[in-house]
């Protein structure tokens, strides 16, 4: 594979500072070396800059940065377009507010290859509230929302050029929705297993459905890999901290499916805040699941099939 790698140091949609250091922990904990051992050709494409900031004033006063992540947004997405042109993006994040940039630039692209877009969204949270119904004010709550052309970001946001199809949304992980988060994703008609669900069922077969659905459309996919997807005890390198999340176990499961499935066109990899970290452990952590992800793999074959005998 041909893989970029872009930085995107935001953290005024996060409720701490932090996150601007995590492009420079992903990277020094290795990932172009990472992927290369994987025999894929690595570019550092180096940092994307947003827009030009320009005022604006909205009704909704607890709004925090509204003028700053916009202007993140516009350059991210414009980033985004032009790289996922001929190679598999990977964007370090920054909070998670920069994937209203990568999704809507992506939308943007695959609309023009005549391809839809899929995206998978691992999180404890569905960031799916709009600019009206935040209550933190806090923007890495929003960029699902906006990405696949909930009401309300107009005028603020960057105009959406083409909105992911809410149905083409599967959010995995899920333990903190908030009320009209939750109304407006069954609205929408998002796909979500949370973490009851994958108790329940375990998180094989709700990632094996999924990606059945997006190989039958000849979708392109994009994985979006928030830190908090993980259980706090792996991964406390996040401000936004859910207990009960993903085990280690679990997460590489869905990165090693995901790479058996050859569908993946695209990453973010949100929310690292090293200041919170403990000896770069999450940062280290998130690296070996993007090599799971890119073809690492325990022996040299992919697992049985279950239909397959043992
Ligand atoms: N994230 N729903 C909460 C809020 O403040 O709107 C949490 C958002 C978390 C954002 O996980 O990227
Ligand atoms: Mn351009
Ligand atoms: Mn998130
Ligand atoms: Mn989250």
């Amino acid at each position: 594979m041909d893989c970029k790698i872009l930085g995107a140091p935001v953290q005024d949609g996060a409720g701490r500072m932090g996150c601007e250091m995590g492009p420079s922990a992903l990277r020094t904990a290795g990932l172009a070396g990472a992927l290369r051992e994987l025999g894929h050709r690595v570019a550092d494409l180096g940092t994307i800059l947003p827009a030009t900031v320009r005022p604006l004033a909205h009704g909704n006063l607890a709004l925090k940065a509204l003028p700053e992540i916009s202007a993140w947004t516009a350059g991210i997405a414009e980033a985004a377009y032009d790289v996922s042109a001929d190679a598999m993006p990977i964007f370090l994040g920054g909070d998670h507010s920069i994937s209203a940039g990568t999704v809507s630039g992506l939308a943007r692209r695959a609309a023009e290859a005549g391809r839809p877009l899929f995206v998978l969204w691992l999180d404890a949270h569905p960031d799916f509230h709009t600019l009206d119904t935040t209550a933190s004010g806090n923007l890495h709550g929003v960029p699902l929302a906006y990405a696949s052309g909930q009401p309300g970001f107009g005028g603020y946001f960057p105009d959406l050029p083409v909105a992911v199809d809410p149905k083409r949304i599967c959010a995995m992980g899920l333990r903190s929705v908030d009320p009209a988060e939750r109304e407006a994703l069954n609205q929408a008609g998002v796909t979500v297993h949370d973490m009851r669900a994958i108790d329940e069922h375990g998180i094989a077969p709700l990632l094996r459905a999924f990606l059945a659905r997006v190989a039958a459309q000849d979708g392109l996919l994009h994985v979006s890999l928030d830190v908090d997807f993980l259980d706090p005890s792996i991964a406390p390198a996040v401000g936004t901290t859910v207990p009960g999340g993903a085990t280690l176990r679990e997460a590489h499961l869905v990165m090693e499916m995901l790479s058996d499935s050859g569908l993946v066109s695209s990453l973010d990899l949100v929310e690292l805040n090293p200041f919170l970290d403990e000896r770069g452990r999450t940062a280290t952590l998130m690296v070996d699941l993007t090599a799971s992800l890119m073809g690492r793999r325990i022996m040299d074959r992919p697992t049985l099939s279950h239909s397959g005998s043992f």
